[in-house]
């Protein structure tokens, strides 16, 4: 609902779209112009909170590099050009692909900010069904795939996260994550620092274990140095101490779960002396640690992307819930708490309390051979299904808000190997290390210009909530937005002629899908949802069917769009309640503690336990005024010191020869190294340095001037892209041995 240009300042509620917190803003808008924004103090859910990089998406809707018109290749530069001209060059190049090669022959791959639009998360999945591919990439498998294979397995959803309810909370033990710079990560929650602060106010503790004292770590009571990838071991070291010194207690969920006697014995050699040289943490304080979950009425364990990006980051996500479960800290409250979502939740679908689970495997990469999971492939096997010839191969390619030349290990390969392709789209709001290699670039409006609602956040909620929020400016005059180019991508791919009526496919989609869902009453239901169309039409329709609906008419009083937006700055749904087994969508309607596939991987973990330390580990960091890779041209968050700099111990610096701003070349091989600057900091972990991911912006032919002038290297030049979580896919992105030397 766009608004005309007012001639009196206005204000406007927005969800921040940056990151997970999801923090309720206040945008005043004055003559079309951002004037200031704020936090929302009537926010149920943030009250108030922001970070600096809210305050930048006036500079993100102003930047003049942010692309506001399609390109098109023409020779070596891109031509601006009409959109009806971009979908006509898209359809007569990539049809003939399809045509000849097959479906596989075009890959598509999603990004982190479609976690953030509404528009591209749901029409994403509608072009990947219409294009059928086996060749599906996403972040989610730089990022968070274990984390999601662990409550599939466990839980039976690829959703079924469990969140730490950090207000009644008194033991919170942090692994691998660093909320105070990153807010928070399957986890949604705003002001961490503030919460941490309440839980230590009211006698509660906060431990943090992670290679280096973080800003985290800082604020808590007590942190733990850990060597990069052994938390599988400090976690199987503690579930190994319950048992033996009896303390685990299901309490209420004992008659709900399965496979304990089984976890029991998988454990028994992990004895907190077996781990303690691997972890380089003694033995007493892992006992410790394990009494102390096991003593403290209200505590949970949470681990974040430092725990996934391993080797055995699915084995270590699984030992992270079972801590959990077995010291009553499950589905309690203070506990690990399954949210209820008001909508698109899988975990308040069908039957309660059991459902079909999770399968992956269905089918396999075509080089690697490695199986899907989650309906994708891992996104580090792009570049050998682009350059290995065959049937098969992938010829064209379609990114959406994804940018895998800096976020992917392999980047310098990757990118090579996008320019051996027929044929690339991409949908990106720049032209940048990726999209320089499209042939055409559809660009989006800025998230000021469009509706909002977070699909994936509310289902990691720290408190069940709703929020939506309508477009704060109008968008420019023809622009299209984004899910219509990807409804028309989903026609081009099935056929269509570049000129399709994407509205009335828009329609006839939803017809189907009803038909299916809602049989008989699907007319009515459509009628009843009539007249918006788009992603606001789906919402509405999740959120009228979800467990606050009003069930189109069955509870009158329930949840509906009109409600939502009517509710000046959203609807508090309560503190989280206990949903198992409610929750469970696994065939046996039990917790599986024991799955099979993690069994089986544990003696891996078990035989390279005394594998010798690298001379160096390289872990990665995140920093509060940076995200990703694509906010670097904002020219708020660009300004202050250095942030691509590798984080050194002083000793280690000493010993190879580095000092403070001096130059270190890191490398991994002979073909792959980088050059930075050196930061000395006595909170890393000796033998343990730390470079931020997302930088690299000297790249030729991307438009990104502000980034450019500070470029940073990119730590994905120097990681490998072979090495895999082999249950998730999830790239290992942590703890890789390199060498540190002078440059
Ligand atoms: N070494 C290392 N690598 C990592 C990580 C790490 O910790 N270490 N972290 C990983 C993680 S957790 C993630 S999530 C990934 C992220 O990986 P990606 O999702 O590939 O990368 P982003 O940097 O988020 O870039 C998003 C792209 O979307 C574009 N974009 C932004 N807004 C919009 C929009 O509204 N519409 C469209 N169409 N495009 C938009 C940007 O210009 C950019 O090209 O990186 C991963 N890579
Ligand atoms: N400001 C900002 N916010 C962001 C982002 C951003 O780039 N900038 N990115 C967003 C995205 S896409 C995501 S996924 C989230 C991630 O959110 P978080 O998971 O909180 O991410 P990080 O801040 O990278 O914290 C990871 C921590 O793991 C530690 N670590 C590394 N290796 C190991 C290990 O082997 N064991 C243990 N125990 N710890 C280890 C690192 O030192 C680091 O402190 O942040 C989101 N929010
Ligand atoms: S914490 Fe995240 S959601 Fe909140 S204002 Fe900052 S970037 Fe936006
Ligand atoms: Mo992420």
């Amino acid at each position: 609902m766009p608004h005309t240009h007012s001639p009196i300042a206005t204000q406007h509620y927005r969800i921040c779209p940056l990151c997970e917190a999801c923090c309720g803003l206040e945008v005043t808008v004055d003559q079309g112009r951002v004037q200031s924004i704020r936090g929302a103090e009537a926010d149920p859910f943030s009250q108030g909170y922001l970070c600096p990089k809210a305050v930048a998406l006036k500079d993100l809707h102003e930047d003049p590099d942010r692309l506001r018109t399609p390109l098109i290749r023409r020779g070596v530069n891109f031509e601006p050009a009409s959109w009806d001209e971009a979908y006509a060059e898209i359809a007569h190049r990539l049809q003939p692909i399809i045509a000849q090669h097959g479906r596989d022959a075009v890959a598509l791959t999603v990004g982190n900010p479609a976690a953030h639009k509404m528009g591209l998360m749901l029409y994403f999945a509608r072009l990947a069904r219409a294009l059928g591919s086996k060749n599906i990439f996403s972040a989610s498998t730089l990022d968070q795939i274990p984390k999601q294979l662990q409550g599939g397995l466990m839980f039976g959803t690829w959703m079924s996260v469990a969140v730490p309810d950090i207000a009644r909370c008194d033991f919170l033990l942090v692994l691998g994550a660093n909320p105070l710079a990153s807010n928070g990560s399957m986890w949604t929650v705003p002001d961490f620092r503030g919460k941490a602060k309440a839980l230590r106010q009211r006698g509660g503790q906060m431990v943090v274990i992670d290679p280096r004292r973080t800003e985290t770590a800082e604020v808590a009571d007590a942190h733990h140095f850990i060597r990069p990838g052994a938390d599988v071991y400090l976690l199987a070291a503690m579930v190994q101490t319950l048992f033996a010194e009896g303390l685990v207690r299901l309490g209420r969920l004992a008659e709900h779960t399965h496979g304990l006697d089984e976890l029991r014995a998988a454990v028994q050699a992990y004895t907190p002396e077996a781990v303690a040289a691997r972890c380089g943490i003694a033995a007493d304080t892992i006992r410790a640690l394990a009494r102390q979950l096991a003593s403290t009425e209200r505590a949970c364990v949470y681990g974040r992307i430092g725990t996934c990006t391993q080797r055995y980051g699915t084995l270590t996500q699984w030992l992270i819930e079972v801590l959990n479960l077995l010291t009553g800290h499950l589905d309690e409250p203070g506990g690990a708490m399954f949210p209820k979502a008001p909508a698109f939740a899988a975990n308040t679908q069908g039957q309660p309390g059991v459902g079909k689970g999770i399968v992956t495997g269905r089918h396999r990469s075509r080089v690697s051979g490695v199986p899907e999971v989650f309906g994708e492939l891992p996104i580090t096997l792009l570049a050998e299904e682009i350059e290995t010839t065959g049937a098969g191969q992938v010829k064209a390619l379609v990114t959406v808000a994804s940018n895998p030349v800096l976020s992917c290990p392999g980047g310098p390969r990757l990118a090579q190997a996008l320019d051996g392709l027929d044929f690339m789209v991409s949908l990106d709001i720049y032209l940048n290390e990726t999209s320089r290699h499209a042939d055409v670039i559809l660009p989006g409006l800025s998230p000021l210009e469009e509706f909002h609602y977070d699909m994936s956040f509310a289902q990691l909620s720290h408190r069940n909530q709703a929020r939506a929020s309508a477009p704060v400016l109008p968008p420019p005059a023809g622009q299209v937005p984004e899910w219509q180019s990807l409804m028309k991508l989903a026609a081009i791919v099935q056929g269509q002629p570049a000129d399709s009526d994407v509205l009335a496919l828009d329609d006839e989609w939803l017809a189907k899908d009803l038909q299916r869902q809602a049989g008989d009453n699907a007319a009515a239901i459509a009628a009843a949802l009539a007249p918006r169309c788009g992603p606001e039409r789906l919402l509405d329709l999740a959120l009228r069917m979800g467990p606050h609906g009003d069930g189109f008419g069955r509870r009158p009083e329930g949840l509906t769009l009109d409600k939502l937006v009517a509710a000046p700055v959203g609807i508090d749904l309560g503190p989280l309640q206990p949903r198992l087994p409610e929750s469970l969508r696994t065939p046996s309607g039990k917790i599986e503690a024991a799955p099979a596939v993690c069994l089986a991987d544990l003696p891996n973990a078990w035989a390279a336990l005394h594998e010798p330390a690298p001379a160096f580990s390289l872990i990665g960091r995140r920093e509060v005024r940076s995200n990703n890779s694509w906010m670097h041209n904002l020219p708020l968050l660009a300004k202050g010191p250095e942030r691509c700099t590798l984080l050194m111990h002083p000793d280690d610096a000493a010993q190879a020869g580095l000092g403070d701003g001096t130059r270190a070349r890191i490398t991994l091989d002979a073909e792959r190294q980088i050059e930075v600057p050196v930061q000395l900091s006595t909170a890393m972990m000796r033998g343990v340095v730390s470079l931020p991911h997302g930088w690299g912006h000297d790249l030729p032919g991307a438009q990104l001037r502000v980034a450019a002038v500070r470029p940073g290297a990119n730590l994905n030049a120097v990681l490998d892209e072979t090495l895999r979580d082999p249950l998730s896919g999830n790239a290992v992105l942590s703890g890789v041995a390199v060498q540190v030397t002078p440059a």
